[in-house]
């Protein structure tokens, strides 16, 4: 297509934008402040993981139509004109499916070794999406093992953490030791934020019809996960249960310190920062929560802004994990079951803190 070299604004780099303003505030804000070396890669980069976790969550596609659209999802960006309109009416993002033509016009204009992460990485989470679509026996899924739980969240959040880091080294935005560590860091960097996620979205999950809390955590304090939000005789056990995952979740805080510490380029770590920060605050704020049981737990808007703020430095970030790692340490109740290895595992983030 025409566009003369300083033109930057095509309607179809507009829409993009748009498009990313609709689907995530959070992630439009630091995406936009990014440098302009990476700033349009990331926005496309985003958009078209977007469009494939609109396809693995939306309940309404069929496993025979769903599983080959992952695993074949990285073959849409060979093409200039792919659109999918098969989704639910109801899913909140389908304007990314059914306008992925305009993000296709933006993914053909980038440097092709960005193309390429894009593309190599929209391979690995399809696929691995699509292994966890039904088990063995046909069922619709659950996470039955830890290292489940860890293998479903790097194919969808470990594995951004590669490309992004990927995109940044190349970008020469931070330390090339990144990249030397088999993406171990990277890896923890998406972990953290995912099972923050997964446990904060107990609820909504569940009226999905589907889970993400691994059985082997789960099933010490209940026998069906429903039973949480169901019988309120069972709340002390519900709490018992996310502190558990919190605290599973505690142990990559030491990788995402060490990440940060390695960024050099002021925007690009404000990008990578600001998500972790809210995590942190996220877990405290479902630390022993029973909402989490029954509904949406989100920090408040003001919180937000001051984290903000306060995560443009790696020391003002290390100040905000020390504070609400204080914060669960002082929720944590004796009558936990795990309220010792809380207390020692807030003491050893606070011991590098
Ligand atoms: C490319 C920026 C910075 C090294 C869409 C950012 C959904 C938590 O589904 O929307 O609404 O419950 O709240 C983001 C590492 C991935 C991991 C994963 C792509 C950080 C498709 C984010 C984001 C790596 C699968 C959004 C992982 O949560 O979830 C770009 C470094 C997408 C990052 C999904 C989850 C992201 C997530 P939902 P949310
Ligand atoms: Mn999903
Ligand atoms: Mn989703
Ligand atoms: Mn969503
Ligand atoms: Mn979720
Ligand atoms: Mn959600």
């Amino acid at each position: 297509h025409q566009k003369s070299s300083n033109d930057n604004t095509s309607p179809e780099l507009i829409r993009c934008y748009e498009l990313l303003n609709l689907t995530s505030r959070s992630f439009a804000a630091v995406i936009e402040e990014l440098h302009p070396e990476l700033r349009d890669a990331i926005m496309i980069f985003y958009l078209v993981l977007r469009a494939l976790d609109t396809v693995e969550d939306d309940m309404t596609i069929k496993p025979e139509v769903k599983i080959p659209l992952l695993r074949h999802f990285d073959e849409k960006l060979d093409t200039q004109d792919w659109t999918f309109d098969g989704s639910g009416p109801n899913e909140k993002d389908r304007a990314v499916l059914v306008e992925f033509d305009q993000i296709l016009t933006i993914y053909h204009g980038l440097k092709p070794q960005y193309q390429e992460i894009v593309k190599d990485i929209t391979f690995k989470m399809g696929n691995g999406m699509a292994d966890y679509i039904l088990d063995e026996n046909f069922n619709l899924n659950g996470v039955e093992t830890i290292t489940d739980y860890d293998l479903y969240c790097h194919y969808v959040a470990g594995l951004v953490g590669e490309g992004l880091t990927k995109l940044i080294v190349l970008a020469r935005f931070s330390d090339s030791s990144l990249v030397e560590d088999n993406f171990v860091k990277s890896n923890s960097m998406g972990l953290f934020l995912q099972k923050t996620n997964i446990i904060r979205d107990y609820h909504e999950d569940l009226q999905d019809g589907r889970s993400f809390w691994p059985k082997e955590i789960w099933s010490k304090y209940t026998t069906s996960l429903p039973q949480f939000n169901e019988d309120p005789a069972c709340e002390f056990e519900g709490l018992s249960c996310i502190n558990d995952l919190v605290l599973n979740a505690l142990g990559h805080v030491k990788h995402v310190l060490e990440f940060l510490s390695l960024v050099k380029d002021p925007s690009t770590f404000s990008f990578c920062a600001i998500p972790q920060v809210m995590a942190i605050a996220t877990l405290a704020e479902v630390y022993n929560n029973p909402k989490v049981l029954h509904g949406v737990v989100k920090i408040r808007k003001g919180t937000t802004c001051k984290l903000i703020l306060e995560s443009r430095t790696f020391p003002g970030v290390v100040k905000i994990f020390r504070h609400y790692i204080q914060v669960i340490n002082h929720k944590s109740s004796v009558r936990d079951p795990n309220y010792l290895k809380i207390g020692i595992k807030c003491g050893e983030i606070e011991q590098f803190c």
